[in-house]
C-alpha cells in the first residue's frame, strides 16, 4: 500500500533490522524498543488493523503467534523452567488496534517484548 511504512520495510524500500522473513511474514526490530527484545511481526499483505482481518486469515494470525514464540526463544527470552520448578524469563505479545488501542502504524503488527527486567 502506498505510504505505508511497514509495506515499504517489507518491500526493502526502507531499512530495518530483519530477524525473520518468509512468504507470508516479516519480523524486524522495533525502532523504539521498550525492552531489550522488541520485535515486530507483520504480514506481507497489508491489513490496516486487527479488525480488518477476516476469518479466512485466521491461519495467518496463528502463524504470527507461533512465530512470536519461536523468535522469543531465539532471542533468549522464552520462559525457562528452573530446577526448583519456578519459571524465569518471559515476554509478552501485543497487538494495538485503532486510536483508542494505541495503534500508531496502520499496518497490522504484533509486538514481541521481553528480556531482562526492568521494562514497561
Ligand atoms: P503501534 O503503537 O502498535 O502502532 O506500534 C508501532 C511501532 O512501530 C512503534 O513501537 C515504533 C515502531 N516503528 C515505527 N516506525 C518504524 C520504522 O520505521 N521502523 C521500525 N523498525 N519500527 C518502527
Amino acid at each position: 500500500m502506498d505510504n505505508c511504512i511497514f509495506c515499504k520495510i517489507a518491500a526493502g524500500q526502507i531499512p530495518a533490522t530483519i530477524v525473520y522473513e518468509d512468504e507470508d511474514l516479516i519480523a524486524f526490530n522495533d525502532i523504539r524498543p521498550a525492552a531489550p527484545v522488541h520485535i515486530l511481526i507483520i504480514p506481507r499483505k497489508h491489513f490496516d488493523t486487527l479488525s480488518s482481518v477476516g476469518v479466512e486469515h485466521e491461519g495467518l494470525l496463528g502463524k504470527m503467534l507461533t512465530l512470536a514464540s519461536q523468535l522469543a526463544e531465539k532471542a533468549g527470552c522464552a520462559p525457562v523452567l528452573q530446577a526448583d520448578g519456578s519459571l524465569t524469563g518471559g515476554y509478552k505479545t501485543l497487538i494495538n488496534c485503532g486510536p483508542d488501542g494505541g495503534q500508531e502504524v496502520y499496518h497490522l503488527h504484533m509486538h514481541v517484548i521481553g528480556g531482562p527486567k526492568p521494562w514497561r
